[in-house]
């Protein structure tokens, strides 16, 4: 199992310009607005201040970089960076800043070269939301191949065990969290690992 052994916030960035300097394998994680994106990344970094989360949607307006290290069982160490990205489809700003935002992002995740996976958080109780379609058709349209797309449910502890079981029957290759509960955290982050690095699941 790989785990987290040390997670340092490195900056935030308004737009590409300011981004840190790629070369190290990313992480991008995206999603809507409130879905959870901030607390996951506290969750899988055991940190719980590390990324700003919040009960009010459009906590995270800017692009977040943190530095990771893995270490495998073998006490192999691995360096990766985890991009904490605005949710998509935060209402109260105006037209003119959400355009503004949609931009960015687009600029941000299509010449990002250095991002290797990008993590879809879909709210695991409302798995079929129009705009959860479009960022996964969007991300489909836009993938290298070099660059893997992972969903993972959040919030699953408002599931019962068997919508839990529909989910990932549906979604083969999904994750599900529940970062209140400490659920699944591991094998996301075991997930992440993999993409990232290769190692066959
Ligand atoms: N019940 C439950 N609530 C959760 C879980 N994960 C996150 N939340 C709550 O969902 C809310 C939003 O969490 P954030 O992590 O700030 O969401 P975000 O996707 O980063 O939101 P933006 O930055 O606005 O895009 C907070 O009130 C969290 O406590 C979970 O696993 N279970
Ligand atoms: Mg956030």
């Amino acid at each position: 199992m790989a785990r987290v052994i040390s997670a340092l916030f490195i900056k935030s960035s308004s737009n590409i310009d300011e981004a840190v300097a790629e070369g190290v394998l990313e992480v991008a994680f995206l999603g809507r607005s409130n879905v959870g994106k901030s607390s996951l990344i506290n969750a899988l970094t055991c940190k719980k201040q590390l990324a700003k989360s919040s009960s009010t949607p459009g906590k995270t307006q800017l692009i977040n970089f943190f530095d990771i290290t893995y270490e495998d069982d073998n006490k192999n160490r691995f360096k990766a960076r985890f991009v904490d990205l605005p949710g998509f489809g935060y209402a109260k700003v105006s037209k003119e800043k959400k355009k503004d935002w949609h931009k960015t992002l687009n600029d941000f995740i299509k010449n990002r070269v250095s991002i290797r996976v990008f993590v879809h958080l879909i709210d695991a109780r409302h798995t079929n939301l129009d705009i959860d379609i479009g960022v996964s058709e969007y991300l489909n349209s836009i993938a290298r191949p070099d660059q893997k797309i992972l969903n993972i449910y959040t919030k699953a502890d408002k599931l019962t065990q068997k919508e839990i079981g529909l989910i990932l029957k549906k979604d083969k290759n999904a994750a599900l969290v529940s970062v209140l509960k400490k659920r699944g955290i591991d094998e996301a982050n075991q997930k992440i690992f993999n993409m990232l690095f290769g190692v066959r699941v």
